[in-house]
């Protein structure tokens, strides 16, 4: 395995100092944020944040996220613009060596929480989410804002999506997902980059949006929209494993198995019940998911790919972005690293 941690850019509190100075990492897992969603990445922008990183003595090859336009996901306006312009950030992309590209094909949300500051009994703070809260929530109000959601929106703009998405149920967003692979994993796989898309957060319907990669069955059946190793998931073991009906130590080493984890994610959640969880530090004991059962399977099949620790808990007084502080994922990595050797 390649580990690596997730870095915001220069506007990341945590710096690449920070990172490089956590033993083992071999990189870092970026992106650039200010290109509107829908455009191509210039050449010249992804080659700064490159060699910023390199100096660093840390490597870029693996970008989260290349976003997805929304007209691709609802199949209507501009989609053929942009997917066009998502085949110019692939080839570019390959051209400065990176090897895997995580996106999502979530509707208009990306992960959904109902507290970001949720104080657990050792007084750090976490990340959480109470279906209860979640179903007060209402999004067309315009006033709802999480870290992982895209914030241009208008008020407008938004009550504008729900109404497109009113004709867009589970199986038409499968045929619009099947379009884009078919699409854009040709691209891939002559730029050498492996796609790797990210699981839904959570792994349910939310706010009456459809979501589709929830699940083994769906998984399997994304898999099955392209057969190719370009074709892959990042597994991530605590956005499939907020339900106990994902057995994700199983779901590793199925993928793993079949060649098509190309970027892990490993997260651990408390389930509370069956809508509601609680992310919790990467012990495996914290939470509800098998990190040492996750990491040995992976072992077993060989896995040689890329792994970051997912989000963490803030701790020791830390501020920062949400789930993205230094400390916490620090902890989290050495974890990580710690059962890797193990097994050497
Ligand atoms: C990430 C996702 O912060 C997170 O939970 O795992 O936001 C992820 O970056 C995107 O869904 C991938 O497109
Ligand atoms: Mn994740």
């Amino acid at each position: 395995m390649k580990l690596t941690f997730r870095w915001y850019g220069s506007d990341d509190p945590v710096t690449l100092e920070n990172i490089r100075q956590i033993p083992g990492m071999t990189g870092v897992v970026s992106a650039i944020y200010d290109i509107p969603v829908g455009e191509a990445w210039p050449i010249e922008k992804i080659r700064d944040l490159k060699e910023s990183v390199e100096k660093n003595g840390l490597e870029l090859e693996v970008i989260e996220s290349v976003p997805v336009h929304e007209d691709i996901k609802l199949g209507a306006g501009k989609r053929d613009y942009y997917i066009e312009n998502y085949k110019q950030s692939i080839r570019n992309l390959g051209e400065l060596g990176v090897k895997v590209i995580c996106y999502n094909f979530m509707p208009v949300f990306d992960w959904t929480r109902s507290h970001l500051e949720h104080q657990l009994p050792d007084g750090s703070t976490t990340l959480v989410y109470y279906k209860e809260h979640v179903d007060l929530m209402n999004p067309l109000s315009g006033e709802l804002s999480l870290p992982g959601w895209d914030s241009s929106y208008t008020k407008e703009g938004i009550n504008e999506l729900f109404k497109m998405y009113e004709k867009v149920d589970e199986e038409k967003l499968w045929e619009n997902l099947g379009h884009f692979l078919n699409e854009i994993i040709p691209v891939a796989e002559e730029a050498g980059v492996k796609m790797a898309i990210h699981p839904d957060d959570p792994p349910w319907s939310i706010f009456g949006l459809p979501r589709i990669i929830t699940s083994e069955t769906n998984v399997d059946r994304f898999l099955d929209l392209y057969d190719s190793e370009h074709n892959g998931i990042t597994l991530c073991t605590g956005s499939l494993g907020c339900t106990d009906k994902n057995d994700v130590v199983k779901l590793t080493r199925k993928y793993a198995g079949m060649k098509r984890i190309n970027f892990m994610h490993i997260r651990n959640v408390k389930i509370v019940n069956e809508d509601s969880f609680e992310e919790s530090a990467h012990h495996s004991e914290a939470g509800s998911i098998d990190v040492v059962g996750v990491l040995r399977a992976l072992y077993e099949e060989g896995f040689t790919g890329y792994v970051r620790p997912d989000h963490g808990r803030m701790i020791w007084g830390e501020t920062g972005k949400p789930g993205y502080g230094l400390y916490d994922r620090a902890l989290g990595s050495q974890y990580i690293l710690g059962i890797w050797d193990t097994m050497k």
